[in-house]
């Protein structure tokens, strides 16, 4: 089984991203017969679908396993949805601040994962590893990511594809204090989990 194992790089105020930190330790494991590739997306709406496009291209996956940061709570969030729109305030690393736009007028309103996000889910609780289900993986440059994985399950017979959003990491550089954190072990556990779980 070939996986494609994608993270970004930091945005925002922080120099760290924990999708990168977690994919760059999950790559250092062991994964017995899984043929895993790791790939750093920009944090840009512009670029991000291209970026992913020629990853896919050039490892041939199984399976697309993205993961992001997402600021609140303190659980692992497999996102079922990728929704066609794109919405920022804050802009991304190139400064791009969509408002309300589609990524693709011509597009399906949403798109969902073929993947048994429930099993997935009771995988990582299994291991005592705090996860839900999200409906929303928002409408930033990690919904972006998702809806053009997701086009690409559709356009690829075997393709399959699934977003995760990571909490910050405890000791993260940069994180005010009173936020929500988890372990980087445990957030590497339940990756390395997820693709055992697939395999
Ligand atoms: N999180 C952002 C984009 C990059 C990332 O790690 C998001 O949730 O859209």
């Amino acid at each position: 089984m070939r996986v494609l194992l994608t993270g970004f790089e930091p945005f925002g105020s922080l120099d760290t991203n924990v999708s990168w930190e977690v994919a760059k330790r999950v790559a250092e494991m062991s994964l017995g017969a899984v043929d895993l590739a790791i790939e750093q997306m920009p944090v840009s709406f512009g670029r991000v679908a291209e970026v992913l496009r020629d990853a896919v291209g050039r490892h041939n996956p199984d399976i697309i396993l993205s993961l992001g940061q997402s600021g609140s709570g303190d659980s692992v969030k497999l996102e079922r949805v990728a929704l066609n729109m794109m919405d920022s305030k804050m802009g991304d690393n190139d400064g791009y601040t969509p408002d309300e736009k589609p990524i693709d007028r011509a597009g399906d309103a949403a798109l969902f994962t073929s993947l048994p996000i429930k099993s997935l889910r009771s995988a990582i609780e299994a291991k005592d590893i705090n996860s839900v289900i999200s409906n929303s993986a928002g409408l930033y440059v990690c919904n972006r990511l998702y809806y053009e994985a997701l086009r690409l399950e559709r356009e690829k017979p075997g393709l399959r594809a699934l977003f995760i959003h990571l909490p910050y990491y405890a000791g993260q550089r940069g994180v005010a204090e009173d936020k929500r954190t988890m372990p980087l072990t445990s957030l590497t556990d339940a990756v390395i989990t997820i693709i055992q779980t697939l395999y």
